[in-house]
C-alpha cells in the first residue's frame, strides 16, 4: 500500500525519484484526490505537493492519516496551515536552494526590462537593424534607486546584487533590519516614493495580499518600473493596470500575477509590461535541489525523524 502521494506537474527525474525512492503514487492535480479508493486513502501518510491551488482542510480530511505534506516550494501560501495544524499535520516548504535564482531573476527583470533587450532582439530578428529603422533607446539601471518590499532571503540577495550595480538600496519591512547603508522607510508608501525599480519580494498570504495598495502605486516616481517575483496577491493589479495604461509610471517586470496562468488581458496588452511565467525557481540545478528537499522532509518525518525544513512545528518527529 502507497504511503505517499505526489500531486503536480513533476520532471521525469523527480517523478522517477518520487516513485522509486518513495514509491509514490503519482496524481496529476489536486482534484484527482477524491476519485482515489477510500482504503488507498487511507494509508497515505504524505504529501508531496508541487502547484498553487488552494490545499485546505477538505483535501487533508480525504487522507486522514496524513503526516506531512511537502510542499515543492518555498512559498507555501496555497496551504492552508491553521487547518494542517489543527488536523496535526506538518508542513514543509524548500527555502534556501533556490534563493540565488529568484533573486537573479529580479536582476533579469530589472535589466531585460529597462534596456529594452526583448525588442531589441525583436528588431533584429525582423531585419529592422539592416533596414536601419530606428531604435529608440533604452533606460539606465546603475545608479538608480532600488526599493525591496520585503528584506528577507530573496530580498537580501537582491539588494546585493544591486548594490554591486551602484544602486542605492531602499528597503521595507515591518522592522529596520541590521543593513548598514540600506536605507529603511517605515510603510510601503514612503519605499515607492523613493524607488526607481521597486521589487516586490514579500511572501504570500493573507498577511501581503494587496500590500502593493492604490496609494503604493500612487507614491511611485513617474520614471518607477514595478518588479514582481513573490506572488501577484501582494499586488492591487487593478491599480497598477490603471497606472500602466495611463503611462503614469514607466512599466512593470512581473514573474508572477494573478490567475496564473492566464493573466489579465490588459496586461497582456500594455507595451511597457514584461511577463514572465512563473520562472524564478527553474533552472536544471535548483529545481532539482527542491526535489531532493522534497523527499528528503518525506523521508523524515515516514521514519519518525524531524523533517529539514518544517513550515510549523510540534508534528512529524
Ligand atoms: C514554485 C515558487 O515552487 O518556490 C516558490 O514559492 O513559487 C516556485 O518555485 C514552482 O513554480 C513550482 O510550483
Amino acid at each position: 500500500m502507497t504511503q505517499t502521494i505526489a500531486i503536480g506537474a513533476y520532471t521525469d527525474t523527480d517523478a522517477q525519484a518520487l516513485t522509486g525512492e518513495l514509491g509514490a503514487l503519482a496524481l496529476p492535480e489536486l482534484a484527482a484526490l477524491a476519485a482515489l479508493p477510500e482504503d488507498q486513502r487511507n494509508g497515505v501518510r504524505a504529501l508531496a505537493y508541487k502547484g498553487h491551488d488552494p490545499l485546505g482542510g477538505a483535501q487533508m480530511d480525504l487522507l486522514p492519516k496524513l503526516e506531512v505534506i511537502a510542499n515543492f516550494g518555498v512559498g507555501y501560501d496555497a496551504i492552508d496551515v491553521a487547518a494542517a495544524n489543527a488536523r496535526k499535520v506538518l508542513v514543509t516548504n524548500t527555502p534556501d536552494v533556490l534563493t540565488e535564482d529568484v533573486a537573479d531573476l529580479a536582476v533579469a527583470l530589472i535589466l531585460t526590462h529597462a534596456r529594452e533587450v526583448v525588442p531589441a532582439a525583436q528588431y533584429v530578428l525582423d531585419g529592422d537593424w539592416a533596414r536601419g529603422a530606428d531604435l529608440p533607446l533604452a533606460h539606465k539601471v546603475s545608479g538608480r534607486r532600488v526599493g525591496i518590499l520585503g528584506l528577507g532571503r530573496i530580498g537580501q540577495q537582491i539588494a546585493q546584487r544591486m548594490a554591486a550595480f551602484n544602486c542605492p538600496i531602499h528597503y521595507w519591512s515591518r522592522r529596520p533590519k541590521d543593513a548598514p547603508g540600506w536605507t529603511w522607510h517605515d510603510t510601503p508608501e514612503a519605499l515607492a516614493a523613493n524607488s526607481d525599480f521597486l521589487v516586490i519580494a514579500l511572501v504570500g498570504g493573507a498577511e501581503t495580499a494587496g500590500l502593493v495598495s492604490a496609494p503604493v502605486i500612487a507614491a511611485l516616481p513617474e520614471n518607477a518600473v514595478v518588479v514582481n517575483i513573490s506572488r501577484g496577491s501582494t499586488v492591487d493589479e487593478d491599480a497598477l493596470i490603471a497606472a500602466l495604461e495611463d503611462g503614469r509610471i514607466r512599466g512593470a517586470a512581473l514573474d508572477v500575477m494573478l490567475n496564473e496562468p492566464n493573466p489579465n488581458p490588459r496586461l497582456l496588452a500594455l507595451p511597457n509590461v514584461l511577463l514572465l511565467p512563473h520562472i524564478g525557481s527553474a533552472t536544471v540545478e535548483t529545481r532539482a535541489e527542491m526535489g531532493a528537499l522534497q523527499r528528503r522532509n518525506i523521508t523524515a518525518v515516514l521514519a519518525g525523524q524531524p523533517a529539514e525544513t518544517p513550515v510549523n512545528t510540534g508534528f512529524g518527529a
